[in-house]
């Protein structure tokens, strides 16, 4: 089937979908909800193309979903302030950024505690996430909808040393997205962290204003960043999510139909792009080796042992609810 095609068969699919959810009619243009996501990912991002062909058909009848990539429309880090704001009504947001308002947000940022992409989905849809979500909603109007995968994040640098342990790091300047909770896992990790827009990466990589950056393979394939680096170590210190964040505002004006519409769809498009992510993840190591680049496994034990002894002593762990990484460790 052609991408048109597809695409058109799921534009029926959200017709009827519509119909069925007793929607009558999609309204006229006019009259249609306008859902702006900012996001700093790339359209070609797995989470980008899920939503655009999930979730923006789906709602069509009643919404317009009109993605913003490569944070045009919001500065990174800004995006949860402005759909606070009533500015914007979706986000692709980051545990890191909820934490900047809600400190408990920090045991998420937390490397080595998610095992992988499925326990992401288990501990979002937890009764532990609760307290969580209705914080988020009631003192930021953010409603979080769902959990998308972004992948374990690696070491991705352009000098040539090879890294085994944190202390190979040393004196390594480490791009790391503008929060504390990164800079912080920067340290963790053993590196001299540096906070840095996404859309700055490639540049910073290419002109030697950094030595590294961390992302998952995907993004380091999908952004480019292997033409500006030597080599990928494998420490897999955080299996990174986002959530995608709706406005509040926004939700309590939909009809019940449409929400059911919208929480569906969301959970769909996350899911293909989760499916389509741990795809790439898997075929990648071979992708950055017939570039040229060095891809190895560091001794991971070193780094996990150092960078869960620095969140558990650090003031982080002191604003996480009791008892919560047992609960995560035990779903
Ligand atoms: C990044 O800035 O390195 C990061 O990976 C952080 C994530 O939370 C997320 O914002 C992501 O960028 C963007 O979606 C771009 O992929």
């Amino acid at each position: 089937m052609s991408s048109s095609t597809s695409r058109r068969a799921l534009l029926a699919g959200a017709a009827s979908l519509a119909a069925a959810a007793g929607l009558g009619r999609p309204a006229p243009a006019a009259d249609k909800i306008k859902l702006r996501l900012s996001t700093p990912a790339t359209p070609t991002d797995q989470r980008s193309r899920a939503l655009e062909e999930v979730f923006g058909p789906a709602v069509a009848g009643f919404a317009i979903y009109e993605p913003h990539y490569n944070a045009t429309l919001f500065k990174q880090g800004t995006e949860l302030e402005a759909i606070a704001r009533g500015n914007l009504e979706m986000s692709i947001t980051s545990a890191q950024e909820l934490a900047t308002f809600f400190p408990e947000f920090s045991v998420f940022t937390a490397g080595y505690v998610h095992r992988d992409a499925a326990h992401q989905v288990r501990v979002f849809n937890d009764p532990l996430m609760q307290p969580f979500k209705e914080k988020a909603e009631k003192e930021l109007g953010v409603k979080l909808l769902t959990v998308m995968y972004l992948g374990r994040r690696q070491l991705n640098l352009r000098t040539d040393k090879k890294i085994r342990t944190p202390e190979d790091l040393a004196g390594v300047k480490l791009r790391m997205p503008p929060a504390d909770t990164w800079q912080f896992l920067g340290r963790a990790l053993g590196a001299n962290p540096v906070p840095m827009a996404f859309t700055e990466i490639y540049t910073a990589l290419q002109t030697g204003a950094v030595d590294g950056q961390d992302n998952p393979l995907p993004t380091v394939r999908d952004s480019k960043f292997f033409e500006v680096t030597k080599q990928i170590v494998l420490t897999s210190h955080l299996v990174d999510l986002n959530y995608l964040a709706f406005s509040k505002k926004v939700w309590d004006k939909l009809t019940p139909e449409q929400q059911a519409i919208v929480q569906k769809e969301a959970d769909e498009a996350a899911e293909l792009g989760r499916k389509r992510q741990l795809a790439l993840e898997a075929e990648l190591v071979q992708f950055f080796k017939d570039k040229g680049l060095e891809v190895y496994e560091p001794d991971v034990a070193a780094f996990r042992a150092r960078v869960q002894k620095a969140y558990l002593e650090s003031d982080y762990a002191k604003a996480w609810p009791k008892g919560i990484l047992d609960k995560i460790n035990a779903l």
